[in-house]
């Protein structure tokens, strides 16, 4: 149980995502070398919904269990009376509780005073290769590393915020926290939260205190299917609706991965059960509010072919308009022609009967002489 060396790592979230992070915190632990160990930092908030203190303390004392007999230490910190100090940061189109929950880890300098440095991961991530390649860097008196977006909607130029490597060190030697914090309470409202205090503050005015990550880093993996599964150092299902919690089929590339480091924790069934409730609540969903919605839809989509096809028919009557159009014009052409043609033979009977009389005696001896 004794490691010559420990990497620190730090998640944070509700205290429900302790059991997402032991997912990511095992698949972190199988890529390590045998002799590196982890302290994992978990900071938590319950701010959307209380918790139970005794849900709380089984979710804990399991998975303390799961990581029994390996090199993993564990600390459980409740910041909830730390949040008053994030409470001004931007408000993201989630609403109050969650938009704040983004915050919860930049409060780590506040609370873990014993480490120089430390690896910031999402709970929505595997990792997949050693990370203290990462952890070994470095970072001088840089005071954060982070990799670029790759493979998520937003612009690529930006960082993503699942991912840091956090010179604590330098964070409390600076006092970092109270300038981001006063410097984020100034920025305009973005539903992307810690990622767009993060941007704003290290991408804009604090660029040259950041070490860059390669994509691979953190990267999205149904957009880079060029890449193998095993180049993908880490694998983040960032958004909404890519969990791979809520793919049991495993259809969106590598959930399989999550899911086999699912299998090896204690909470594997409630991985299920949340599933099975996630997908009923759907589907609820679905069948009562949505309904409706889903119909006012379809009759918006009705209304929307109705437009179409009235604007098709504007368009064939323009047409059709055109075409009488033209045919008038033909009509009066012919009608032109029709005129001159009969004033010409007019012309012709009236004021030259002579030369007509000839020509017909002509053609009628031609005819004759043809009889012949
Ligand atoms: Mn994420």
């Amino acid at each position: 149980m004794n490691c010559k060396k420990y990497i620190n790592l730090l998640f944070s979230g509700t205290s429900n995502y302790i059991k997402y992070a032991t997912v990511t915190i095992l698949s972190a632990l199988e890529n390590l070398q045998e002799n590196v160990g982890i302290n994992v930092y978990f900071l938590y908030a319950d701010i959307i919904e209380p918790i139970d203190e005794d849900v709380k303390n089984a979710w804990i004392e399991q998975v303390l269990y799961t990581f029994r007999d390996k090199n993993v230490n564990f600390n459980f910190i409740d910041v909830s009376d730390k949040m008053h100090l994030v409470e001004n940061l931007n408000i993201g189109m989630w609403g109050r509780e969650i938009s704040l929950t983004h915050y919860i880890y930049l409060l780590a300098p506040l609370i873990i005073k014993n480490v120089d440095k430390i690896i910031y991961l999402d709970c929505d991530m595997i990792v997949n290769y050693g990370l203290s390649e990462v952890f070994d860097n470095d970072m001088g008196d840089n005071l954060i590393a982070l990799a670029k977006q790759h493979g998520f909607e937003l612009d690529e130029e930006d960082f993503n915020s699942g991912f840091s490597v956090i010179n604590l060190k330098q964070w409390i030697k600076e006092d970092t926290l109270t300038d981001i914090i006063k410097f984020g309470e100034q920025l305009p409202k973005s539903d992307f939260c810690d990622q767009y205090l993060l941007n704003e503050y290290f991408g804009k005015t604090h660029s040259n205190r950041i070490m860059l990550f390669d994509k691979k880093y953190n990267l999205f993996p149904i957009t880079y299917p060029e890449l193998n599964l095993s180049e993908i150092k880490i694998l983040h299902y960032a958004g909404p609706n890519i969990k791979p919690w809520y793919d049991l089929d495993c259809n969106y590339r590598g959930s399989f991965l999550w899911w086999q480091y699912a299998r090896e924790t204690v909470f594997y069934e409630s991985f299920i059960a949340d599933y099975i409730m996630h997908h009923r609540l759907c589907i609820e969903d679905w069948m009562s509010k949505d309904y409706n919605e889903k119909i006012g839809d379809c009759y918006n989509r009705i209304n929307d072919c109705h437009n179409r096809i009235n604007d098709c028919q504007n368009i064939m009557n323009v047409c059709l308009n055109r075409i009488s159009g033209c045919e008038k014009w033909l009509s009066k052409c012919f009608e032109t022609v029709d005129k001159h043609y009969k004033k010409s033979i007019e012309y012709i009977f009236l004021f030259r009967p002579f030369e007509i009389l000839v020509k017909m005696l002509i053609i009628v001896k031609l005819k004759i002489f043809e009889q012949l």
